[in-house]
């Protein structure tokens, strides 16, 4: 049995709910409630020691569990378990790991951090915005140019680096990251494509985005 610890519908938890509904999968969510600092429980954390989610308890036939943290250690280990979304192809696998990774280490972090400095930041910090909205941009920049080259982030099929970057590229976040998607006609287009899947859209009715998302502060 999988356990995911997640909390409503952030990006990264969204990551891996995407995954485990593409993938059909018998999965229960415990909500980790970071208004009560739940994530700082000594429980979470022998699961989740960097006191984020999303972690994942995976239950073995013997008994014994896998636990995970990281959404992108999560992505991968249900991908090899399920072999699904990921190319074993060695030069295929490669190709998605790189965006996979991309996703973890950019995409995520940055625009985090634009969306933070946008929506929460309780006075308005010219330098932050201008820093991570221009990074927002740079970045959806790589991301159009990627998918000139190719449909899909991982190459010419969906795969994990799809279902990563789409929680952070949804339309309910580009107000917040100063992105106008029409200057992105690829990403624009494949996010069309990820959107018109049926378990994308079910994902989406179970854990509704917090829109709307609009910036209180702006670059500009
Ligand atoms: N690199 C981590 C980032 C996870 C992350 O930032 N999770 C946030 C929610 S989106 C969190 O748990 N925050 C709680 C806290 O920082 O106390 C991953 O990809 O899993």
């Amino acid at each position: 049995m999988l356990t995911l610890y997640t909390n409503t519908a952030t990006p990264n938890g969204m990551k891996v709910i995407l995954l485990l509904e593409e993938l059909g999968a018998e999965y229960k969510t415990v909500a980790i409630d970071f208004s009560k600092d739940e994530q700082f429980s000594e429980a979470f954390l022998t699961i989740s020691p960097n006191n984020k989610i999303p972690a994942l308890e995976d239950e073995q036939a013997d008994g014994s569990r896998v636990t995970l943290f990281e959404s992108g250690a999560i992505m991968l280990y249900l991908a090899e378990k399920t072999g699904r979304f990921l190319n074993l192809d060695l030069k295929k696998r490669a190709e998605t790991l790189v965006w996979l990774f991309w996703q973890n280490a950019s995409l995520g972090p940055m625009l985090g951090q634009a969306h933070h400095f946008a929506v929460f930041a309780p006075e308005r910090v010219d330098y932050a915005l201008e820093r991570y909205t221009k990074e927002a941009q740079r970045l959806y920049r790589v991301l159009e140019r990627r998918l000139q080259e190719s449909a899909w982030l991982g190459g010419d099929e969906i795969s994990i680096a799809d279902f990563a970057a789409y929680p952070w590229t949804h339309p309910s976040r580009h107000a917040a990251q100063g992105i106008a998607l029409k200057n992105f006609p690829r990403v624009e287009a494949w996010l069309a494509r990820i959107e018109a899947r049926e378990r994308i859209q079910a994902a989406y009715k179970k854990y509704p985005p917090k829109a709307p998302l609009e910036a209180k502060h702006r670059h500009g």
